[in-house]
């Protein structure tokens, strides 16, 4: 939406424009300038704006980025204004009595302040349109908002928000919302996230019926392969010890839900096993208690990296995906160990966390060890029960949330339902109608009630993937179940033991399993063919009556590739590769100007699987060495690179450029005929990413070349998203050799509003004293 604000006059409006000048006082013949109708005091140094007053044709005001303690009173003479930009200040309140002469204000953005209540008389301010709240520290909305007949725009993201009013959205002038990172109740994070239509539908409901409470916790089950996860998560719902088989190692992930005192908990547990890693950060969420499970008798106390591999690497994980999580660390095995061991076992584990956490700056990650203790039971309810944890786990919800997702609990035991609990959208909406008086439900509502239960885990609908727009998942653990039969650890072993029944079906050949096995190895990657036979036969294992319609499901047929790949590419898990020959197309690239030959395409479709790429000399061989006058630039991460995101970043960026090679820890793409060498360093406390060129010949050539660098840059820059407590610098080595100097790069807000340099600038260096051209370090 524009805020284009007319001028009262035909002549064009007086501006003064005075952003960015590190003024710490207006200076006085602004003030004289009666006449000015715009004026931009954004990005100084002001802790006051005194006789701004007099400038009685202010009509645009903006004062963001200073340095205001308190709102200035004087604002309440400028009659005109329409445009007020305040943020980015520090303001704790606003007195009363300011906003009743400001009559024509549009557009008010407080965001970023320290407010916490407006007063009433904003309310006779009928022509605003617009109003940031975002990061103060409101705890509820201010009544006067709900009177504002024209708002249309609300942000209050970032407080301390636990409740909406129904009113505000019951009454239809607002278009745009948005709540996010508060600690709401009613409506829960889960039915805001949905957006403003979803929040509205959920106060329709509320009005026309009763509402319940839940207290609904997500239990996240992490720790090394064998530690005894699965052991007490099973134990723990069931209220007794249950031993698990060794061979009944987890594979992906295993859900249950069940029930302690009043709270209910969905319990999530994880495999250990290092492949299947790569899916994790996809399901460890936010707000979860999460524990972490460690075998106190494998555990050795004066073995740093076994600290890392049993404990710090998966707090490390944690700390980069969800900062604020909550993580209970838990001890098994203590029955192979003395009472006096399992005590300085635990306590050389809590001390080594919280140095680790010291180290990384990082207070808010809430630990609670109870490595040494009994009664776990107990200790998760006290947990979830402490608010100051789990602001959010009571949820009010209208009573229809609760009575559908009981028709669809119904659906999924039903005997006509599918076991894997795979489903079309529509016909579960219908089994939904025919159940529980649901038959007046509006079909949108459903949606949102749908919506609801996939964020909070129950169910799994990813609307957002085009081929997977109708189909729900009702048991999200047959989901992973069937992610696991291409990312798992004994691939190769998989492959091999095809039987030759399953080969025939799909008209392939033992001579062909042979060819897989080492296209597997060399270059990772799949033929779609051996993906059909692979998927097959497990599904042929699995306990399910009928797999027929379920393959089809998955693998698709020659038109149309099946929800299997789909999925799997969304999470750039795999990426297609339309020739196998070698890992990259040798035809010709397309470049603009030069004749194009039209490449033809394979009979077969084939997938590159980055997890299991092993090194080659490929890369290396076609990049021909590092050179000295090579430009590039490094990526450090804190606390390291995460499990998956160069595999991540290779799918994304290859798909991009199409022609590329690939290895482990390292991938070469080509654009316009330049080569770009992407590397990994993933060392502790030396975790980066390297990314190389050729110094260009022509001076006209280092354009499009920091352009390509860029490219990668925003890749990974949003890559980056999925991991909120991930940092990252980017640094241009200096350019002498031998010299360690490094020159930071500014903040990047988005490519393009990177650097506005001379290009002719010159840096020298600190370290080495010697003077480098711009070109050669920054784009
Ligand atoms: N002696 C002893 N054995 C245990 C204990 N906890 C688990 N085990 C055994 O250790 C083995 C592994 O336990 P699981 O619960 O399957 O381990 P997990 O962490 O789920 O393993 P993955 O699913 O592979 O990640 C099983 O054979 C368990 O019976 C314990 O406290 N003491
Ligand atoms: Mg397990």
């Amino acid at each position: 939406m524009k805020y284009t604000i007319k001028s009262k006059e035909v002549l064009p409006q007086r501006q003064v424009d005075l952003s960015l000048k590190r003024l710490k006082v207006i200076p006085s013949e602004v003030l004289l300038d009666t006449r000015i109708q715009i004026l931009k005091l954004d990005r100084n140094k002001l802790r006051s704006v005194s006789q701004i007053g007099c400038l009685k044709e202010l009509q645009i005001l903006l004062l963001s980025k200073n340095e205001l303690n308190d709102f200035p009173l004087e604002i309440q003479y400028l009659v005109h204004l329409e445009r007020l930009e305040l943020n980015q200040n520090k303001i704790e309140a606003i007195p009363s009595g300011i906003f009743l002469n400001l009559k024509a204000l549009k557009y008010l953005k407080l965001s970023n302040n320290r407010l916490s209540d407006l007063p009433k008389d904003l309310s006779t301010c009928s022509e605003l349109q617009y109003l940031n709240l975002a990061h103060n520290l409101f705890t509820e909305i201010p009544k006067s908002i709900l009177t504002l007949m024209s708002l249309r725009e609300l942000y209050v993201d970032n407080n301390k928000l636990q409740k909406l009013p129904s009113d505000l959205f019951l009454s239809l002038s607002l278009k745009k919302f948005s709540v996010s990172y508060n600690h709401l109740k009613e409506p829960p994070d889960e039915v805001c996230a949905g957006g403003l239509k979803q929040i509205q539908s959920y106060f329709l409901q509320l009005q026309g019926g009763q509402a319940r409470e839940e207290k609904r916790v997500k239990v996240i089950f992490i720790g090394t392969s064998l530690a005894g996860k699965t052991t007490i998560s099973r134990s723990l719902s069931r209220g007794k010890i249950m031993p698990v088989l060794e061979e009944d190692r987890t594979v992906g992930i295993e859900i249950s839900e069940f029930q302690i005192n009043d709270f209910t908990f969905l319990f999530w547990d994880f495999a250990g096993h290092l492949e299947y890693y790569v899916t994790h950060h996809v399901f460890i969420t936010p707000h979860a208690l999460v524990i972490l499970v460690v075998d106190l008798h494998r555990y050795q106390m004066d073995n740093i990296q076994c600290f890392i591999d049993l404990v710090g690497f998966w707090i490390n994980n944690l700390l980069m995906r969800v900062p604020d999580s909550v993580v209970l660390t838990v001890g098994t095995h203590k029955d192979l160990c003395h009472p006096e061991e399992v005590e300085l076992k635990s306590r050389d584990i809590e001390e080594k966390i919280c140095s680790m956490l010291d180290e990384h700056k990082a207070s808010l990650l809430h630990f609670i060890n109870n490595l040494g203790e009994q009664n776990l039971q107990h200790h998760i309810l006290n947990s979830v029960r402490k608010v100051e944890l789990f602001p959010n786990v009571i949820k009010t919800l209208p009573i229809v949330y609760k009575t559908v997702e009981l028709s669809i609990i119904e659906v999924t035991q039903s005997e006509d339902s599918p076991e894997h609990g795979i489903m079309d959208l529509d016909h579960l909406l219908s089994e939904i109608l025919l159940r529980n008086d649901h038959s007046d439900l509006d079909k949108e509502l459903l949606k949102d009630i749908l919506r609801y239960l996939h964020r909070i885990g129950l169910i799994v609908w990813y609307e957002d993937i085009k081929s997977l727009l109708n189909t729900v998942f009702l048991k999200p653990s047959f989901l992973i179940t069937v992610f696991k039969m291409l990312v798992r650890h004994d691939l190769a072993k998989q492959l091999e033991r095809i039987p030759a029944e399953v080969l025939v079906s799909e008209r392939s050949f033992k001579r062909d399993v042979l060819k897989w096995l080492e296209m597997l190895r060399s270059k990772a990657m799949l033929r779609l063919q051996a993906i059909r036979v692979l998927v097959k036969h497990q599904l042929e294992n699995l306990p399910l009556r009928d797999t027929k319609d379920l393959f089809h499901d998955l693998l698709g047929n020659l038109r149309e590739d099946g929800k299997l790949i789909s999925l799997l590419v969304h999470f750039q898990i795999c990426m297609p590769v339309r020739n196998m020959k070698d890992l990259n197309p040798r035809a010709q690239e397309f470049v603009p100007g030069n004749p194009w030959s039209v490449r033809s395409l394979p009979k077969e479709m084939c997938y590159l699987f980055p997890t299991y790429l092993n090194t080659l000399m490929e890369v290396t061989e076609r990049w021909g060495g590092d050179h000295s006058e090579d430009i590039y630039v490094r990526v450090y991460f804190s606390p390291q690179i995460p499990e998956g995101f160069f595999q991540r970043l290779m799918v994304k960026s290859c798909s991009f450029y199409t022609t590329h090679w690939v290895e482990k820890g390292s991938f070469l793409l080509v654009n316009n005929g330049k080569p770009l060498m992407i590397k990994e360093n993933n060392q502790r406390a030396d975790s980066y990413l390297e990314i190389r060129s050729r110094r260009p010949k022509k001076p006209n050539d280092f354009g499009p070349l920091w352009d390509f660098k860029l490219t990668i840059l925003s890749i990974m820059e949003k890559l980056c998203k999925q991991w909120p407590g991930l940092f990252y610098f980017i640094r241009t080595p200096c350019r002498t050799v031998g010299c360690p100097e490094e020159f930071e790069w500014p903040d990047i807000e988005g490519p393009g509003s990177v650097f506005d340099m001379n290009k002719d600038d010159f840096k020298t260096c600190e370290t080495c004293c010697n003077t480098v051209k711009m070109e050669l370090l920054l784009p």
